[in-house]
């Protein structure tokens, strides 16, 4: 298999992350392809450019970081990242983890914008969404849990603290402090930090 990906991206970090977790690891080949430079082998396999983006050994084409770590779980049979066989509470982490990236990203198109040209009513709705989501995260994530929930939360604090350090600087979110600190020593959480 292949994954395309960026060295920044928290989706695509969710799903390093969920591969080597599932034993998976080594049977895939990591493809970096920043969709900005718009590469032509990523344009070949997903239609709508973005990473991360998971190729089959068919060739088939896997999109949406939620629906690849659902995949690549299914395939290795390996669920000890779900509390339970649908583990639908860590996926109900995971949607709004991935909400709390999914917002710093686009604040982060925004705010890479010639500054005449930035929307600033747009920048300060982005901020609030992204205060009130990781508050929301902090007040339902179990900072000593290690799952697909809190993996996603990683990624996503660990994404906002890259691109937005002065906003996260002043949320208060003393569980997603814990959670980092917590995963911190573990080689893959080291191994894909983004950058
Ligand atoms: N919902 C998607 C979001 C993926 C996403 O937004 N990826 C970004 C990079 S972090 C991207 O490819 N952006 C390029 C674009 O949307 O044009 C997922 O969970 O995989």
């Amino acid at each position: 298999m292949k994954l395309f990906y960026a060295p920044a991206s928290p989706f695509a970090r969710k799903c390093r992350i969920v591969a080597f977790e599932t034993g998976l690891v080594g049977k895939i080949e990591l493809v970096n392809a920043p969709p900005s430079e718009n590469p032509p082998e990523l344009i070949a396999v997903n239609p709508i450019v973005q990473i991360p983006t998971l190729i089959l050994e068919d060739g088939r084409s896997v999109i949406g970081s939620d629906m690849i770590c659902s995949y690549l779980i299914a395939m290795s049979g390996n669920k000890s990242l779900y509390s339970d066989d649908l583990g639908l509470e860590e996926r109900r982490l995971e949607v709004f983890a991935d909400g709390a990236s999914e917002v710093a990203v686009k604040l982060r198109y925004e705010l890479i914008r010639p500054i005449g040209k930035q929307f600033t009513d747009n920048i300060t709705r982005l901020q609030n969404h992204i205060k009130r989501v990781l508050e929301f995260l902090d007040s339902e994530v179990n900072p000593d849990a290690y799952n697909l929930g809190t993996i996603a939360t990683l990624c996503a604090i660990d994404y906002n603290d890259l691109r937005h350090p002065d906003l996260t600087a002043t949320i208060n979110v003393p569980n997603l402090r814990t959670l980092q600190r917590n995963m911190a020593a573990k080689e893959i959480v080291k191994t894909t930090a983004p950058q």
